[in-house]
């Protein structure tokens, strides 16, 4: 039996390149291996306000942006986490067992409460339900970007806790980082993390920007004084930009040193944006044939929920009776 792989983004604000090369990326190379399930986290997207008609449309382009990176719904589950209501319901039981200090200490929370007037509960529950969405499929890999590793070992101490106090229930999963591209940042800020929730124009290379908006903030991009690449001197700037370039590219580290060293940055950002719209270009005329066919992405979306339901129904019902809450006989 194949290991099963379980991963999902949240349909709030614009895919960028940080979300397809440190997860949707890996997605496509792996999904023949393992048993895969792909998830839209829109219970995840409503931690903070949403405004529905936006929220609902951007279930679809994730979906969509799924597909045309080349996530094969006939090989693997593509489906929305609001239309398998197990999510929730065991969210509830992981809840139970999770200390609100585990949760205070998380990084992201703080980081997203500090930007709040009024914190939600549910900003603070959030990795809470990410257990749930991991440890419902019994998923024993979870491929994602390098922001998410703190979120990926609280769900190994939540699944620990529940296991030794009720018995074993949960596979423990493991987190699978990319080798290249697990953290890309701002381009208009190094420092910090690229974010959806950022939206400046020279921040992000989003996958559904056009080419000349791609290529603008790209040539843009904030690097340093020196006048060119020095790989035993790197800023934080240009670091990310031969990050960018590799992650794409796939080249090694030798054919990025021999290509790339001592080159000048105006240089380095032309060749950097051109990997990155030879990429753009293709993936957005598929994601243009994907949506253009009228109920094609619903359809996988409705076949993927039904295919995944019984597995989730699995575990709750297990964690239930673990649990002693009331199942039928
Ligand atoms: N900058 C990044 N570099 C590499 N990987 C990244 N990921 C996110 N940003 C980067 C990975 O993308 C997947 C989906 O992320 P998400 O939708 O759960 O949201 P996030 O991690 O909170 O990402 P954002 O883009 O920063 O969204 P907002 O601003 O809405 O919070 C995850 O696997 C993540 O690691």
């Amino acid at each position: 039996m194949r290991a099963r792989v379980f991963s999902g983004m949240q349909p709030s604000g614009n895919l960028h390149i940080g979300n397809y090369l440190g997860a949707l990326k890996n997605w496509v190379r792996i999904q023949q291996e393992y048993e895969c399930i792909f998830c839209i986290v829109d219970l995840h997207a409503v931690t903070v306000y949403q405004e529905p008609a936006a929220l609902r449309a951007k279930i679809e382009e994730i979906a969509g942006l799924y597909l045309a990176a080349g996530i094969d719904p006939q090989v693997s589950a593509v489906m929305v986490q609001s239309a398998v209501p197990e999510h929730a319901e065991l969210a509830w039981m992981l809840t139970c067992v999770t200390p609100v200090g585990w949760l205070e200490r998380m990084t992201q929370y703080k980081a997203k409460a500090a930007k709040q007037e009024s914190v939600g509960d549910g900003l603070l529950q959030y990795p809470v339900l990410m257990a749930a969405d991991i440890l419902l499929y019994q998923a024993a890999i979870v491929p994602v970007g390098d922001d998410q590793a703190q979120h990926l070992e609280l769900t190994r101490d939540i699944a620990q806790r529940f296991n030794s106090l009720y018995g074993e229930t949960f596979v423990m999963p493991a987190t699978s980082l990319p080798s290249v591209g697990a953290r890309i940042m701002g381009l208009d800020d190094p420092q910090v993390k690229m974010s959806k929730s950022e939206t400046g124009a020279g921040h992000a290379v989003g996958l559904l920007d056009p080419p000349d908006k791609a290529r603008k903030a790209i040539m843009r991009a904030t690097t340093d004084s020196a006048p060119g690449v020095d790989f035993d001197n790197l800023g934080p700037g240009v670091a990310n930009l031969l990050t960018i370039y590799q992650a794409f590219s796939g080249w090694t580290d030798d054919q990025m040193r021999k290509h790339f060293a001592g080159m000048r940055y105006g240089d380095l950002k032309k060749q950097v944006a051109d990997v990155v719209i030879a990429h753009l270009e293709p993936f957005q005329k598929r994601y243009r044939e994907i949506m253009g066919e009228r109920g094609y992405v619903a359809r996988v979306l409705a076949e993927s929920a039904f295919r995944v339901r019984p597995l989730a129904a699995a575990t709750v019902e297990l964690a239930k009776r673990r649990m002693g809450l009331y199942t039928a006989e």
